[in-house]
């Protein structure tokens, strides 16, 4: 099985990453990590902590040569910041009153984790909710697509709307182009116009101490047929991504495909009919399902979409209780983004990438990539001799 844990809050000394059950072999390539960290941390609208950070792996286990050795992989990711924090975020050192947090934000764990955890402050709610976490996450997707790569699934994501604006719907960008537009983009956005419209909101959001969310999207190509399965609900792959996706901090939507599309439109609308290629192929006419069906890949282009709530530190604050007096009072405010929805993209893509690599494992459980692909390969073979193959299949 492979899993992944994180630890660290967000002004302790360092994030760790263990990852399990990576099968031996996998060229890991820490440029590649190191440039997921990077395009992470930037986004117009971050606020003044990715100026401080510069987030680099540092791999310490289950490596050699290059190569994954089948063992636990951990990456070490140190936080620039914690000397800023010595004190406030002492391992073993006496107790501090600075930066207590006594003014819940509504939106944000403060008030139920303190409730939960029994404080009566919610610091420790903080330090462990921030997004901060998800650099460690991004780490492990960029590992997980060393694996994929290996199978020529490729991954892409972007940032379909921000604030109140949405790119152009009829924009459809190619898997393998989308992370050199999207990335050359502060805000992740293929469309030019569309990116100019969301800046300006970002601006205005800034200048009245507001925040914004928006919806990102995460595209997969080359992903074979029958990864996840129909049987129970537990492997439904579906299930499964937006499970991935919906954890990421602030997260409260996920959708396959054009999810709302398909619940607002009769059926005739909007299944994928089936057609043949000739030679042995089918191909489909759309692609509304976005790569799922039966909670199965059915060898179309995956697509996932994540709906990202605005962040809840506002610094024009909203109603809060002060924990200490009862009293009512204005929710805390401290140094955050005003948007995070580029950033969040990366992350999407991270948890997609995992999740695949997941299920890829499951169907052709391996514990080196040679006999892995030449699993894969097999089971392509089969299907292409069946006579009914998926187009990504006809060159
Ligand atoms: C983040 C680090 C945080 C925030 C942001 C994401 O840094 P700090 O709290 O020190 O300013 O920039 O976190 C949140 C918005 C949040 O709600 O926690 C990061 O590394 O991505």
């Amino acid at each position: 099985m492979l899993r992944f844990l994180t630890a660290g809050e967000s002004h302790g000394p360092m994030l760790s990453l263990i990852i399990e059950g990576l099968p031996a072999n996998i060229p890991v390539d820490i440029g590649k990590i190191n440039k997921e960290l990077a395009a992470r941390q930037k986004g117009y609208g971050r606020g003044g902590r990715m100026a401080i950070e510069k987030d680099q792996a540092e791999i310490v286990s289950g490596v050699r040569f290059g190569l994954s050795i089948g063992s636990p992989l951990c990456i070490l990711m140190k936080n620039k910041d914690w000397e800023n924090w010595l004190e406030d975020m002492s391992v073993l050192g006496a107790k501090t009153k600075n930066r207590e947090l006594i003014k819940p934000r509504p939106g944000h764990a403060d008030l139920t984790g303190l409730w939960k955890y029994d404080l009566d402050e919610a610091r420790n709610i903080l330090e462990r909710a921030s997004a901060r976490e998800t650099a460690a996450r991004v780490a492990a997707g960029a590992v997980a697509s060393c694996l994929l790569d290996e199978l020529g699934i490729k991954t892409g994501s972007h940032v379909r709307a921000l604030g109140s604006v949405e790119i152009d719907a009829g924009i459809s960008v190619p898997v393998s182009e989308m992370n050199t537009l999207a990335r050359a983009s502060e805000l992740s956005c293929v469309d030019k116009d569309a990116e100019e419209k969301m800046r300006a909101q970002i601006d205005k959001a800034k200048k009245e101490g507001d925040t914004l969310g928006g919806i990102v999207e995460v595209a997969a190509e080359g992903v074979m047929p029958g990864l996840g399965s129909h049987v129970h609900w537990d492997r439904r792959l579906d299930g499964r991504l937006a499970q991935a996706v919906m954890s990421i901090p602030a997260f409260k939507g996920v959708g396959i495909g054009e999810a709302s599309y398909g619940a607002l439109h009769p059926g005739s609308m909007v299944h994928d009919e089936i057609e043949p290629m000739g030679k042995g192929f089918i191909r489909r006419k759309s692609n509304n399902a976005g790569g799922l069906e039966g909670g199965m890949t059915n060898g179309e282009r995956l697509v996932v979409r994540g709906c990202m709530k605005p962040i809840p530190t506002l610094m024009k604050p909203l109603c809060s209780v002060d924990l200490s007096t009862g009293a009512a009072v204005q929710a805390a405010a401290e140094r955050s983004d005003t948007t995070a929805v580029p950033a969040a993209a990366v992350v999407a893509e991270a948890m997609v990438r995992w999740v695949l690599a997941q299920a890829v494992l499951e169907k052709f459980a391996c514990d080196n990539m040679n006999d892995l692909k030449a699993s894969a390969e097999q089971y392509k073979q089969r299907i292409i001799k069946g006579g009914f193959a998926p187009c990504m299949w006809s060159e």
